[in-house]
């Protein structure tokens, strides 16, 4: 037996902790944390021990299937796959235009260089209005606020987790998600550490979560609170003469507006809305200014939200009024070594240049995901979903199931036949996770250390089976009609083209490099997302500018540390940061602002007695860890959580069901008596509802759940985003028989 131990970073959630694998041959069989990672330090989460069962999986596909004339999906080779795709999408896209074709990009894309590098690559080819994404039900309201401010969707400050005094979380539940917008592994250990140092950790979260638990001070908010909690504060800090902007005195416009603004939002006006006193609120406000430094973020609970684009840019505000943004210890943005258009000087805030039929906007060039069913049913034929199960994620799942089932054809480029796959006419699997290379180049850009750690693959790709990014090339050469050229040749354009770009980039920014295009097109190294890779590493801040910086950082120096590299702390990047038109801060762009008067309408309109939230539990991953036996051990975590004032009121028992009903639809859950949500609030965990006809995955089938957006109302989402608000819908529940 040929033991061998390989290292490789964990690509399962946002922390990207280092993990070292035990393997028999190619054969998985341990895994344990990597204590050479300068960044994870020997760290892992129960997520990861199941790598070797995610790779063994039965389930997991290994060959693409093809809907045959009997209607059910069956085994083929990749070429006729690949034949079936491209001629159907080919066909539908000649005929009746490139919006014929919808695609949608779920979460797991972030997590995967192959789809960061080449994921773009189908985009284009595409050349669809019609592109959907899982940003719509997550960040987008973030991405919103960050460019509007500083110019870029994912300028997105991040908490100084390892040097703050203070930390104000909202609708955040790092130590079950472990961090997101926020890359940070052994988050549980960065968050106990601030109190050890004598700091305060404060959490604002309608349910007393695990984070809770840690924390200093927890303040059961009412959900959809938190643009008017922040902007109360706010008005303290104006109010009481507080406000100071540190780094960013200098750099902000908008200040009176925002002065203005807050002043309409006295703590006492909020108080009843928020579920906060307002005592309280002024004490929070001053704290938070008084601190030596200190942070505040917010997370799903204040984007996945009726306010969403508010409540995240009222994050940011508080950082900026109290001089915390860009400073040791405060919100600070991170360098990180590969990032693409990075020299650009123009941000990416593109917004509405196109809507939905119901009105709702594009948004860096994607529709929300509110929107997809009304649209698929208006016009579209085809759907290509890459790593995303929107019949689980996505609100309004019944309507969506119905619009994507009435569709002419569907490509599906996914591991698994889950909710959404088994619906698909042709399925297109990526390679195990350990079988490709892994570098972050979306999480990387949050990190709150700069690090870099890139992992070659662990073990041996199937005989014949393309990597993912070659799936994604063959069918964007397919559907853009240029079937017949070898792989090589278009990679290589996908170089030339990166290339040209970014090094015309540096030229027009003034800091042009001494190669020509082809030259620095000989010096890269791999193919592929490597040779990309390598290209964004070395035009980046620690680059070696193909010469320009002997020993700078290459692809061929990260290979060469295989643990990863630690780059340092974050550290001040204003003004350059900026990418906004007049690279200033815009403390109140028009397009936040203008939504403040819907906020101060909720404040004084009636709220609904009872309302849902989501929740994340440790063990799974969105819907797509379910079917590993050793995290689905133990009792039914897909429960309805009651608060007991509010289940003696209707009459719910522990252990019993509840029927919840929305606008949108209506589901049964066993219901769990807790004090841990607080009156008003009902909270039920997303990703489950496995147990449908067609899905191929037994285990999860076994614990299949129930899929809280069949009553998620697509009709209720963010304002300036539309991004999908999963918390606070309005809902009835009541005892059920079954
Ligand atoms: N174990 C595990 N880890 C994961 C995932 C997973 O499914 N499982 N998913 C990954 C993904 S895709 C993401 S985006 C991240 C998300 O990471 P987090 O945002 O940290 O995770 P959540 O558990 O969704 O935390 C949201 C919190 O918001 C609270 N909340 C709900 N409504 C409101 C509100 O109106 N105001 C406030 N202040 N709070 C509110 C909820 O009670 C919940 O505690 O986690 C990632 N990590
Ligand atoms: N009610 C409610 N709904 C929510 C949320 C919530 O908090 N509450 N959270 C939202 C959030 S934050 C998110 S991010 C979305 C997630 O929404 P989605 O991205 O649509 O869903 P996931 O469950 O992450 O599904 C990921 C899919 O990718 C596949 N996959 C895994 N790895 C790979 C890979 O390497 N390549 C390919 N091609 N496929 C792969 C999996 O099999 C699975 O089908 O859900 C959102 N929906
Ligand atoms: S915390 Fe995330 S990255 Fe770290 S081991 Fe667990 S799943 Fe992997
Ligand atoms: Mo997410």
């Amino acid at each position: 037996m040929a033991e061998r131990h390989a290292s490789r970073t964990c690509p399962l959630c946002e922390a990207t902790c280092g993990v070292t694998i035990t393997l028999d041959g190619d054969t998985p069989l341990a895994v344990r944390g990597d204590d050479a990672d300068p960044f994870s330090r020997g760290y892992l989460c129960p997520k990861a021990a199941a790598l070797p069962a995610l790779h063994a999986d039965p389930d997991r596909l290994r060959t693409p299937l093809v809907r045959g004339a009997d209607g059910e999906l069956h085994p083929a080779t990749w070429a006729e796959a690949f034949a079936v795709a491209i001629d159907r999408l080919a066909a539908i896209k000649r005929a009746h235009g490139a919006d014929a074709i919808a695609l949608y990009l779920g979460n797991p894309s972030a997590h995967s260089l192959d789809l960061m590098t080449f994921g773009p690559v189908l985009t284009r080819a595409l050349g669809t209005r019609q592109r959907y994404s899982a940003s719509s039900a997550d960040q987008l309201p973030k991405m919103v606020s960050a460019a509007l401010m500083f110019g870029g969707g994912l300028a997105i400050p991040v908490p100084d987790l390892d040097r703050t005094d203070r930390l104000l979380i909202l609708g955040a539940n790092p130590v079950v998600s472990n961090g997101s917008l926020m890359t940070a592994p052994d988050v549980k250990a960065r968050l106990k550490a601030i109190r050890a140092r004598g700091g305060k950790l404060i959490v604002i979260d309608p349910r007393r979560t695990e984070t809770a638990a840690l924390a200093d001070e927890h303040h059961a908010i009412r959900p959809g609170g938190d643009a008017a909690l922040l902007l109360a504060m706010a008005h303290v800090l104006f109010a009481e003469g507080l406000v100071t902007l540190g780094a960013a005195a200098g750099h902000v416009d908008g200040l009176a507006a925002v002065e203005a603004i807050a002043a309409r939002f006295a703590p006492e006006r909020v108080a009843a809305r928020v579920g906060i006193d307002a005592a309280t609120i002024r004490r929070l406000a001053r704290e938070h200014a008084a601190a030596p430094t200190a942070a505040c973020y917010g997370r799903i609970g204040t984007t996945c939200q009726e306010f969403g684009t508010l409540a995240s840019w009222a994050v940011d505000l508080i950082n900026v009024l109290t001089g915390n943004l860009d400073r040791a210890g405060g919100a600070m943005w991170t360098t990180p070594v590969a990032l693409p258009g990075r020299h650009r000087a123009k941000g990416d805030s593109k917004f509405a240049r196109h809507r939905s039929k119901g009105g709702l906007p594009e948004m860096f060039g994607e529709l929300p995901v509110a929107a997809m069913a009304d649209e698929l049913r208006g016009g579209v034929r085809a759907l290509i979903t890459v790593a995303g199960n929107p019949l689980v994620s996505a609100p309004g799942v019944d309507e969506l199931t119905a619009a994507i089932g009435g569709l002419e054809f569907r490509v599906a480029i996914d591991p698994y036949v889950n909710a959404t796959t088994r619906l698909a006419d042709v399925v297109l699997p990526p390679p195990s996770p350990l079988a490709r290379a892994h570098y972050d180049v979306a999480l990387y850009q949050l990190a709150i250390r700069n690090v870099a750690r890139y992992s070659a693959p662990t073990v041996a790709r199937a005989d014949g089976a393309p990597a993912e990014w070659e799936i994604m090339l063959t069918l964007a050469k397919g559907v853009a009609g240029m079937g017949a050229a070898p792989l090589p040749m278009a990679d290589a354009g996908v170089a030339r083209e990166l290339c040209a770009r970014e090094l015309g980039d540096l030229a027009a920014a003034g800091a042009p490099l001494a190669v020509t295009v082809e030259q620095a097109l000989a010096m890269l190294d791999g193919e592929g997302p490597d040779r990309l890779l390598d290209l964004l590493v070395r035009v980046g801040p620690y680059g070696d500018g193909f010469g320009a910086r002997p020993g700078g950082l290459t692809l061929a120096a990260l290979r060469a540390a295989p643990h990863g590299l630690d780059l340092g702390p974050l550290v001040p990047r204003l003004p350059d940061v900026l990418r906004t038109p007049d690279r200033r801060i815009a403390l109140a762009p028009a397009l936040i602002v203008d939504d403040v008067p819907r906020l101060e309408a909720a404040l004084d309109a009636a709220a609904p007695a009872l309302v849902l939230i989501g929740r994340r539990e440790l063990r799974s991953n969105n819907s797509w860890m379910h079917n590993l036996p050793h995290l689905m051990k133990g009792g039914d975590r897909c429960t309805l959580l009651v608060h007991p004032d509010d289940a003696r009121a209707r009459g719910l028992t522990d252990g019993g069901r509840a029927r919840v009903a929305s606008a949108a639809g209506a589901i049964e859950a066993p219901v769990e008596i807790s004090d841990e949500v607080r009156p008003g609030v009902v909270s039920l965990p997303h990703g489950f509802g496995h147990d449908v006809a067609g899905v191929r995955m037994g285990v999860a089938r076994a614990h299949g759940g129930v899929n809280v957006n069949q009553v998620s109302d697509p009709a209720f989402h963010d304002g300036p985003s539309a991004n999908a608000a999963f918390n606070g819908v309005a809902v009835e529940v009541t005892a059920a028989s079954g």
